[in-house]
This record gives C-alpha cells, structure tokens and sequence, in this order.
C-alpha cells in the first residue's frame, strides 16, 4: 500500500453551508436551497462564456440565467442586476424572503482577449414585515447575510462568505458540483501589490498621487511595490484576497463617486475582504456603513490587506 492519501470525505458547497449553518444559527434549509439556486446559475453562466459564440451578448445570456435560477428557486423576493435598471420583484407563488444583488458578468470588456471574468452577488433578508421592495435593498453591506463572487478563467472559483469567514470552493466539472478547495481564506496583513488603473492619474487627486507615488518610491531601505491590474474587479480582488495588497477603484475627476458600483460591486467584495481580515473603505469611511441612496450608486473603494489599506487612510487624512 502506498502512503499517498486519498480524500474519501469530499465536502461540497451545499454540505459545507448546512454544516456551518447548523453549528451557528438555525438551519432552515432556505438559504442551503437558494445557495444551490446560486451554484446553478453561475455553473451555467460560465459554461455559456466558454461556448460564447455570440460573446457580445454574454453578460445579457449571464443574466438571464441567473435570474431564471434565482426566480424558479422560490426563495427570492427582490433581485438587482447591474443589466437591469429597476429592481425586480418576484411574482407572488414563487417569491421568498431574500434579496439578491449581483453583477452577472462583472469585466465582460474584457472577454475577447480570454481574461477572467465573473458574477458577483450579495444577498440580504427581507425585512421584519416587508414582502419584499426596493427598499429592501437601500441598506449597508453589513446587514448582507451572504456575499460572493465566482470567477471563471481555468477553472470556475467560487468564494464565499456566510458572515462567518471566507471559504474558496472548485467547480469540479465531472460531477458538477462545487468543491470546498480553500478553506478560511484569510488576507495577509500587509502586500506588495498595488491595483489601480494607472492611466487615471492625471485625475486623481493629491491624496491619492501621493499615495501611490509612496508605494513607488519608498524611503531608503524599503522595496517598491509591485503593480498588477487586471481590470476585472473579480480578478484583482481574487489576487488580492490571496496574496495581499491594496486593490483601488479611486473618485476622481472625471468620476466623481468612482466607477464601481455599491450594491453588488462594492459590498460584496468589501464583506469579503473584512470577513478574510482585511479593510474596505471609500475614503470617508467603511464600505460596509455606508447606505446606498439608488440601487445603482457608486462610490470610490480601496480594499485589501489591513496595513495597506491604513497607510492609505493616514495620507487621505492630511488631505481632507
Ligand atoms: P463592468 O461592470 O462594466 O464590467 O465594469 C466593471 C469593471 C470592473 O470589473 C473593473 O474593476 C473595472 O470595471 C475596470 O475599470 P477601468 O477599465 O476603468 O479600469
Ligand atoms: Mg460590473
């Protein structure tokens, strides 16, 4: 008999969340079955990007995939979807008691060229007593009871937070299911990698030229740091959440509130980087607080390794 070891107890995604589910809250089995509602949508999301003949209409065919999974789930409510402008409700006779928000193809500029791409999504409780509005949906990120993304490059990567850490799982195509791969994904306290979108930097302003010119030339004695952009927000994050650093969509003057956008770009990613450990801000203050005025408001976000991201809040300040 050789000594290699042979994992006999394979932990799913769906067995994962029950397990977890039952060692800290009640388990309802609800949110078990609108994960699974989740897991279809982005397993068939990413396979229609790998056939992707039409590829211009991709993030169109993404939605409506997720939105079919999510509806016929009977769980949902509410669902945001950055391809929609309104906010959709659910039908009576299928509609539950959970809002989801999500980005269906988040970096689809860059599908032609074969960069990862992916769906990110926040999902909140409707709440006490509403039978499921738009307003179920203006509030912070901290009230998420679950948020994730799954990116699809060589494989399609799940990671996800149930407000409990973050756990990473592979899409193991043979039996379709979602394997737990990267168990407690924890941020690194400090990186050595800065992403941001260089060529803004005639727009930014003074905190942040000077932030970023910091990381270049350090004092006597220190390494710069290095540079990685990606321009898929769920690529760079993914980067970061896994080696550290500092990961930055600024305000600047061509975008006053930045790019990104809060509910399902913004808090989800922020939820996840503060679950691994790390810090989400905007420059004011925490992602997580802030409560979103319309379901498509943006705001400016530096996320990533605790350290990294104060160093940028200590020179923001002498600015402010
Ligand atoms: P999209 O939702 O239209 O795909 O835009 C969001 C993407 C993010 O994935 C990425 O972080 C950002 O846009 C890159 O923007 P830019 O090209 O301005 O650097
Ligand atoms: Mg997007």
């Amino acid at each position: 008999m050789s000594d290699e070891k042979v994992t006999t107890d394979i932990i799913t995604l769906s067995r994962h969340v029950l397990d977890e589910q039952r060692k800290h809250k009640e388990a309802s089995g609800e949110l078990t079955l609108l994960l699974n509602a989740v897991q279809l949508g982005v397993g068939l999301a990413g396979a229609s990007n790998v056939q992707g003949e039409e590829q211009k209409k991709l993030d169109v065919i993404s939605n409506e995939i997720f939105i079919n999974a999510l509806r016929s789930s009977g769980r949902v409510a509410v669902m945001v979807s950055e391809e929609d402008e309104q906010a959709i409700i659910v039908e009576d006779g299928l509609r539950g008691r959970y809002c989801v928000v999500f980005d269906p193809l988040d970096g689809s500029s860059n599908i032609d060229a074969g960069v990862n791409v992916g769906t990110i999504f926040g999902i909140y409780r409707t709440r006490p007593g509403s039978n499921g509005t738009v307003e179920d949906v203006l509030r912070p990120g901290k009230e998420m009871v679950v948020a994730g993304y799954c990116m699809y490059g060589s494989s399609a990567n799940m990671v996800l937070s149930l407000g409990n850490g973050v756990n990473g799982y592979t899409l193991d195509n043979a039996i379709g299911e979602f394997i737990l791969t990267h168990p407690n994904i924890r941020i690194p306290s400090r990186g050595k990698i800065y992403s941001v979108n260089e060529g803004n930097a005639m727009y930014w302003d003074e905190a942040c030229t000077e932030y970023f010119n910091s990381l270049k030339f350090p004092p006597p004695g220190k390494n710069p740091y290095s540079a990685r952009y990606i321009g898929s927000m769920v690529a760079d994050v993914h980067r970061t959440l896994l080696y550290g650093g500092i990961f930055a969509y600024p305000a600047d003057k061509k975008s006053k509130n930045g790019k990104l956008r809060l509910l399902y770009e913004c808090f989800p990613m922020a939820y996840l980087v503060e679950q691994a450990g790390g810090k989400a801000v905007n420059g004011s203050g925490r992602i997580l607080d802030i409560v979103p005025d319309q379901i498509h408001a943006r705001a400016p976000i530096f996320l990533g390794s605790n350290d990294d991201v104060e160093d940028w809040e200590k020179i923001n300040e002498k600015f402010a």
